[in-house]
């Protein structure tokens, strides 16, 4: 039967308090229910690019993480994890190793999109039984909040400020979750941590225990480079859902199923509204600008559902 909110929250913490995430940082909630869907006697091999995640959790002599953790370089978690599975591999032939680890690396939007592409590409290509994390918090917080291929158009952000002349980022974001579906690989999924409650556990079951490579796209917000109060994470993943800018689905053996259908698809105004890097959407002469980003939403909504046979 696939890990529901019940059988998961009866699993132990493999990923503890004590880091120092900011209050109201998606990282942390993605990691605990990803890592919740490792099976308490399985171990694992953890890496994650640098980042807040990796910044704010692993402060030597402190760790967050109960399982082995590689610190790692920015731009190749992938091929770090790969090559720690492909000795993994060896050492179980030839009978040195009993126990049975899996294999995850995290990464931010900026090691995932951005600079770690080819290290991601090359580790799911050449099919290491491993999964790729990528917590999407949509900028590089960690430097003060630069803009990445997933920031979404027209965020503020401190290399794609909002001036009188440009509203913020010129560019509609990457869609990075079907260039990995386009690998052909064993499974893709994008899911969010909220929103619709066993989501994550069972993405993160399927992609942890299906043989061969497996990424997922985990939507993560982030209150300072957002702008939100910190009680409201919660509240912002629900609408990023609702208004389908971040669609649940996954792609599993080459087949795309929609994974939660919002019963009644609200507009983006809703998800830009508590954010204060979008806040200059709202004034009377950006109108436009707002819908300019509703028609490329539904554009890549609607392609989304015929892809999933909806
Ligand atoms: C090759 C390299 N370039 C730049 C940096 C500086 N750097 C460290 S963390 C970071 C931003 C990380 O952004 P992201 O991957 O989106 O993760 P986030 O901090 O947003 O969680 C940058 C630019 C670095 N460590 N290595």
């Amino acid at each position: 039967m696939a890990l529901n909110l019940r059988e998961a929250a009866k699993r132990p913490e493999r990923f503890t308090g004590g880091h120092r995430l900011c209050a109201g940082c998606g990282a942390s909630v993605t990691v605990r229910a990803v890592l919740k869907a490792l099976k308490p006697e399985d171990k694992a091999v953890i890496g994650a690019a640098t980042g807040c995640l990796e910044v704010s959790s692993f402060l030597y002599p402190y760790t967050a993480w109960k399982d082995s953790f590689i610190h790692n370089a920015f731009e190749n978690a992938g091929a770090t994890i790969s090559g720690v599975e492909a000795a993994y591999r060896v050492l179980k032939k030839k009978g040195k190793i009993d126990d049975t680890y899996k294999f995850i690396a995290f990464g931010g939007d900026g090691g995932t999109y951005d600079i770690g592409i080819q290290s991601l590409s090359g580790a799911m290509e050449r099919g290491h039984d491993m999964v790729y994390v990528c917590y999407d918090n949509g900028a590089y917080m960690n430097t003060g909040i630069q803009r990445s291929s997933a920031t979404p158009k027209y965020a503020n952000t401190t290399t794609s400020p909002a001036g009188k002349v440009v509203p913020g980022k010129q560019q509609f974001r990457k869609d990075l979750t079907q260039v990995m579906a386009a690998h052909n690989i064993p499974y893709v999924a994008q899911t969010a941590p909220f929103g619709n409650f066993s989501d994550i556990y069972q993405k993160a079951e399927k992609a942890i225990y299906t043989e061969g490579p497996a990424f997922l796209n985990v939507f993560t917000p982030c209150p300072r480079g957002w702008r939100y109060d910190t009680p409201k994470l919660m509240e912002i993943v629900k609408l990023a859902i609702d208004t389908c800018y971040w669609p649940l689905y996954e792609v599993e053996n080459g087949k795309w199923r929609l994974t939660y259908k919002p019963k009644k698809k609200l507009p983006i105004e809703d998800f830009l509204r508590p954010q204060g890097r979008f806040k200059h959407l709202f004034k009377p002469e950006n109108q436009h600008l707002i819908e300019d980003l509703q028609k490329e939403i539904d554009r890549r909504w609607e392609m989304l559902l015929e892809r999933c046979g909806e």
